[in-house]
């Protein structure tokens, strides 16, 4: 069984959000074109308390992209985003979410950050995403979203850990760090065995 994962797309991470990722809406098209190629449809949301530790705003004399350590875990300081209730942190209205079966909320702890939709950061706890997918007879995942450099990175990397194979769709992400940033994290992806390939390549 293959599943479609559809990783944070909210508004927070699309042009003129908290966290905005540039281009980051064009991967819209992309997820709305393939949900209905799969037979299973899941999404994450990252959905913060307030009081999140990966926001610089609860740390004094602290800035966005400035790195600190939060418990033990080099942590990189965001602008709030994705705060639990609000706007920002919706799932954009203009992705087609019918065929969306489970929604996997993330990075509730305010202790810890969790990019990956599997695990925190510290891999201490699991979302329940594993589970599930096995629960299902997933084996193979194809993971579309928001940003390529984090959330979708650390799923992709959680993903081919557990055993899935992984395939990570070119056109579907955008990486915060613009193409640099998406460049890397697509080598980094592929020597560990992680798969990418344009949505119009799949069937
Ligand atoms: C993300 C930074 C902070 C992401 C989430 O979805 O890639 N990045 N929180
Ligand atoms: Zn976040």
């Amino acid at each position: 069984m293959t599943a479609l994962l559809l990783v944070d797309i909210q508004y927070d991470f699309l042009p003129g959000g908290a966290l905005e990722v540039k281009q980051g809406d064009k991967v819209i098209p992309v997820a709305n074109k393939l949900v209905n190629k799969f037979e299973l449809v899941v999404a994450t949301q990252d959905w913060h308390p307030e009081n999140h530790g990966s926001f610089a705003s609860n740390h004094a004399n602290k800035k966005p992209l400035d790195v600190i350590d939060l418990y033990g875990l080099e942590q990189i300081l965001w602008p709030d985003h994705c705060v639990q209730e609000t706007n920002g942190a919706q799932i954009a209205k203009d992705l087609n979410t019918k065929p969306v079966e489970a929604i996997f909320r993330k990075g509730m702890e305010p202790e810890i950050d969790t990019y990956s939709g599997f695990f925190d950061n510290g891999h201490k706890k699991d979302t329940g995403l594993d589970a599930y997918l096995k629960s299902k007879k997933v084996d193979k995942v194809f993971i579309v979203g928001l940003a390529a450099d984090f959330c979708v990175k650390e799923t992709a990397t959680d993903a081919i850990d557990l055993g899935y194979q992984t395939i990570v769709v070119q056109d579907g992400t955008y990486a915060v760090q613009g193409q640099e940033g998406f460049d890397k994290t697509k080598k980094e992806l592929r020597e560990k065995g992680v798969e990418f390939k344009h949505s119009d390549e799949l069937t």
